[in-house]
């Protein structure tokens, strides 16, 4: 087949008007490698590039990745996921005084080298990313990749290449993806190009209605909607002809709203078809949602891992959230749950610290009030982010933040730059939800 392919005028921007019309091309996705303190496999998969590459593949394009996290698995976890290879790496200047282990999680550069060493020369290649701070993975893949094949074209897209377009325009691509992608129906991952995947990942929707203030779900979608029905079943049934999966991930920021056309007709579709499947929620459910009716389904369904978005009792965490949850409705969601059949401890319940301006004592407050209705507390530390109305508080209270995304991290922001909590403070409102206080 006659190869067409060619990248757009400038360097940002939208790439989906020439995408269209790509033929023949191949195509590499690279998932880079991840740096930070700690990293848990949560169901981790990209599915922005998977999906990506499963448009263009079907446009007629030849596809294939590598997926640095995947390639670094060492050995499984329970659920379906991953431990990933890491190593310890010199911290960068922005966490020198910081007295916390920094690692790689994923392949080393060389080891990249290596794989794109091994694979056929692509005629472009796609690099991905995630979280904000996570950049330095993002330029080392790019870096490795210009090694390997210095002609070929790069392109950079992702959460990271979203959020911050400025500090993105400096990763060496040769354009980066900084709206969003016109050409994309939602979803759809090509999960088949892992060799032996054990979970698969579903977005039923994109977008959000609240209008949290920490959250960038608005700034990424600016509005929320819900794929048809049939369209997340031809998905999971492509899913689901891997062999190997074993468990399904939802990433919707939204999953329960409209709940009786969405959510019950899905649950209704995987009991029917695909019993015993392991489900999983690692991105926040809403608490609101659940009365007996919905926390009877998930059950029944085989949702294993739910969490929970709370985020916090009082008045302020409460006003940043959109008001989504209160506390009675939280105590119905707990005993609606533990009557459906979940135990105590698979109740977890995310609380934000660090946010600017928080009180601790209302955190802890919070922590206590989960802990006495039965669920269980999982500290989120905040993550400020650009282009949402805290990110403006943050910025006010750590002007630094703003050229260095490094300053985003979860783990950092809240102890060391939120100035509303120390690294004690945090520990110990850590050992208050763990009960060890
Ligand atoms: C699912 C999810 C998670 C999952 C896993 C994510 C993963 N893949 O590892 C879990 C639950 C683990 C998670 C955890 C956290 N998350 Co999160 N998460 C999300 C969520 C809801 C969806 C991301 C996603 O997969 N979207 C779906 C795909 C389709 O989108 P996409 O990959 O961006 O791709 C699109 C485009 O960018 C493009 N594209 C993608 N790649 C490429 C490549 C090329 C070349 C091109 C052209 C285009 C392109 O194509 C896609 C379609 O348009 C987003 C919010 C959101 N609505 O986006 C937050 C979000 C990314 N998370 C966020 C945060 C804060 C966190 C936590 C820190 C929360 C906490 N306090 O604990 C943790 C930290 C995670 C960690 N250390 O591992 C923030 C970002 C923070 C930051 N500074 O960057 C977001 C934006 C939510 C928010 N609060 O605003 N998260």
């Amino acid at each position: 087949m006659k190869k067409v392919f060619s990248l757009p005028d400038g360097h940002t921007g939208d790439i989906s008007p020439a995408l269209r019309n790509w033929r023949g091309a191949r195509v590499l996705g690279i998932n880079p490698s991840v740096y930070d303190f700690a990293w848990f496999d949560l169901w981790s998969k990209p599915v922005g590039l998977l999906a990506l590459l499963r448009f263009l593949r079907s446009g007629g394009n030849e596809v294939y990745l590598v997926d640095c996290l995947y390639e670094a698995r060492t050995e499984p976890l329970t659920f379906g996921r991953w431990r990933v290879e890491r190593e310890r790496v010199e911290k960068p200047g922005p966490y020198r005084n910081i007295p916390r282990r920094y690692y790689r999680f994923g392949l080393s550069g060389a080891a990249l080298r290596e794989r794109l060493g091994a694979r056929p020369g692509p005629d472009v290649i796609f690099v991905t990313s995630a979280m904000t701070y996570w950049y330095r993975g993002v330029f080392e893949a790019i870096e490795t990749a210009r090694a390997v094949f210095p002609d070929v074209p790069v392109v950079l897209g992702g959460t990271y290449a979203r959020l911050c377009p400025e500090h993105a325009a400096r990763s060496g691509a040769d354009f980066v993806q900084t709206r969003p992608l016109s050409c994309l129906p939602l979803g759809s991952p090509a999960m088949d190009l892992y060799d032996a995947p054990s979970c698969g990942v579903l977005l039923t929707s994109r977008g959000c209605p609240m209008r949290c203030d920490y959250c960038a779900a608005r700034r990424l979608w600016p509005e929320f909607e819900q794929r048809p029905l049939r369209d997340v079943f031809a998905d999971l049934s492509a899913q689901m002809s891997l062999p190997t999966v074993t468990d399904m991930a939802f990433y919707d920021d939204a999953l329960l709203i409209n709940r009786e056309r969405h959510f019950y007709p899905l649950c209704r579709h995987i009991r029917e078809r695909y019993p015993g499947l392991r489900l999983h929620t690692p991105n926040g459910l809403h608490v609101a949602q659940l009365d007996d009716e919905c926390c009877r389904t998930l059950f029944r369904t085989g949702f294993r891992t739910i969490r929970l978005s709370l985020e916090g009792t009082d008045d302020f965490t409460g006003r940043a959230s959109s008001g989504k949850a209160t506390v009675s409705d939280y105590a119905r969601a707990v005993a609606s749950l533990l009557r459906a059949g979940y135990g105590h401890d698979a109740i977890e319940t995310y609380i934000l610290a660090g946010l600017p301006g928080q009180d601790a004592a209302n955190v802890r407050a919070s922590i206590d009030t989960v802990r006495s209705l039965g669920g269980r507390p999982k500290l989120a530390e905040f993550s400020p982010i650009p282009g949402t109305p805290l990110y403006e508080d943050a910025l006010r209270l750590t002007p630094g933040i703003s050229d260095e995304p490094l300053l985003h991290n979860n783990t950092i922001y809240a102890q060391y730059a939120s100035k509303t909590l120390s690294p004690d403070g945090l520990q110990s409102l850590k050992d208050l939800a763990a009960g060890r206080e």
